[in-house]
């Protein structure tokens, strides 16, 4: 294997991160780390090539499977012409590892490469992306299932992963969303409809009317297993089997409503935790959740689809269980009727089987959600960031609570690193909610989130959204 200088700077750099002796794992005759490599791929979109992103071991496959109790250990190698740096969501590693440039340490240069070497302390279905610039729109993130007893001896897994697509670059995207702009006529389901007759640019999708805002950006198509319903991921079950499905919203942008149509399922975890049973059809799934579901696959031949939609529009994908000699017909990819915005509704009514142990509360802090539309700075207390914003404080060992105030007109997932947190409160009513890592925040609505500082460090605490993020709805939190 051959090495450039450039990989040996980053595999010292992480080294010195991870400290002595832990990154040499293959050198101290331990299980030698699986390699990911960070690549370009192409697909197929609406009849379209599209060059986008790919983190896949030198097998080919996607991200990674392991086990609860075994070590994390992995090494990056990234093959692209340009800098990146993949973070582990939900995962709880030493904070040089958790791979956000610029807080847990520096990307990893093209053509470099940079060791991982921590324990999985709890299974669960997690995921894999780019922290860095705009690379998440891309495709740049993979599934990371982590197995423990919720694989019954003979479930089947079956694991799909939503992304929102578009043919315009993400900075274009960008750009445009930070341009002041008088999108005459252009607002929401009209630029969606006219999607293709604008060459494929991604419009802002502002109307400045007083309905909730929902998806900024129009996009091209929405995958789910890099696929469109026009040519679904077609995964065979057995009649009267049963399944674990393990969806994960790795869209930049976009919340959907999981349909799983009269099949229905049991919700048995969020973001990686088991919350008691919820029995449904429907499921609400922000940007950056997950949602493990238990399904019954009735006995006879059949497909049952597995769709998504798209909060506030009639835009949907998914994928297609098949059962036997089941007949798939093809499915649209819009529904009869646009859907709602998502709702906490199901988020209320969730309960951790293992909830935060109860204990007094040892500080507080008021996060204010803000934000200007029209100039698309987002900002977490009317701060966007910058690397000179101070970090929230807390000390090792508190029971913290996070008291989210949205006073923007948008809904914002907030995602903690390197820490699970407990929802304990959603507009002002107090519950044991579910434990999880991105809970969504609604307009003018207030989330309280506790967790126990229990891993040292230096983490990033922002909105999942992308195009937020980007704009500065991301601070920090410090006690190293
Ligand atoms: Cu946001």
């Amino acid at each position: 294997m051959s090495i450039s200088r450039r990989a040996v700077i980053a595999s010292a750099l992480a080294a010195a991160a991870i400290g002595s002796g832990r990154a040499g794992a293959a050198a101290d005759g331990e299980t030698p780390p699986t390699i990911l490599k960070l690549q370009k791929r192409s697909i197929e979109v609406n009849g379209k090539s599209a060059s986008v992103y790919a983190i896949r071991q030198p097998d080919g496959t996607a991200g990674l499977t392991t086990a609860v109790g075994r070590q994390f250990r992995v090494r990056v190698e990234n093959q692209l012409d340009v800098p990146s740096l993949i973070h582990w969501h939900g995962m709880t590693p030493p904070w040089q590892q958790d791979g956000v440039p610029g807080v847990s340490g520096p990307p990893i240069p093209a053509g470099g490469s940079a060791d991982y070497d921590f324990p999985l302390r709890f299974g669960g279905t997690f995921w894999m992306h780019s922290h860095e610039g705009l690379q998440e729109q891309l495709l740049l993130a993979a599934p990371l299932i982590i197995h423990d007893d919720r694989d019954e001896p003979g479930q089947q897994e079956v694991v799909m992963k939503l992304h929102d697509f578009s043919f315009t670059p993400p900075e274009e995207i960008y750009a445009s969303l930070r341009t002041p702009k008088k999108m005459v006529g252009m607002a929401g389901d009209h630029a969606a409809a006219m999607g293709g007759g604008m060459g494929g640019m991604a419009m802002p999708a502002k109307s400045g009317a007083a309905t909730p805002d929902l998806n900024d950006v129009t996009y091209d198509a929405f995958l789910a297993n890099d696929r469109t319903l026009a040519d679904p991921d077609i995964v065979k079950v057995e009649p009267g089997g049963r399944v674990l499905l393990r969806v994960i919203n790795g869209s930049a942008m976009s919340n959907f409503h999981l349909d799983l149509g009269a099949l229905g399922g049991e919700l048995i975890a969020v973001d990686g935790f088991r919350v008691r049973p919820v029995t449904a059809r429907r499921f609400p799934v922000a940007v950056a959740q997950r949602l493990d579901i238990r399904l019954a696959i009735p006995r006879g031949a059949a497909a049952h689809p597995v769709l998504a939609i798209l909060e506030g529009t009639a835009r949907q994908t998914g994928i297609v269980l098949v059962a036997g000699a089941g007949a798939v017909t093809r499915m649209p990819d819009a529904t009869a009727r646009p859907s709602p915005a998502l709702s906490l509704d199901l988020e209320r009514s969730l309960r951790a089987v293992t909830p935060l142990a109860p204990r007094k509360v040892d500080r507080v802090h008021n996060v204010g959600l803000t934000g200007d539309m029209a100039a698309y700075v987002w900002s977490i207390n009317n701060v966007a960031w910058t690397k000179n914003v101070p970090p929230l404080p807390v000390a090792e060992g508190e029971r913290v609570e996070l008291v989210m105030t949205n006073k923007t007109g948008m809904a914002h997932p907030m995602h903690l690193h390197g820490h699970e947190f407990q929802v304990v409160e959603i507009d002002g009513k107090r519950f044991p909610g579910a434990v999880r890592d991105t809970v969504l925040v609604r307009p003018n609505g207030r989330v309280v989130v506790a967790f126990d500082a229990n891993n040292p460090g230096w983490w990033a605490f922002h909105c999942h959204l992308l195009y937020h993020q980007a704009g500065g709805m991301f601070t920090t939190i410090r006690y190293v």
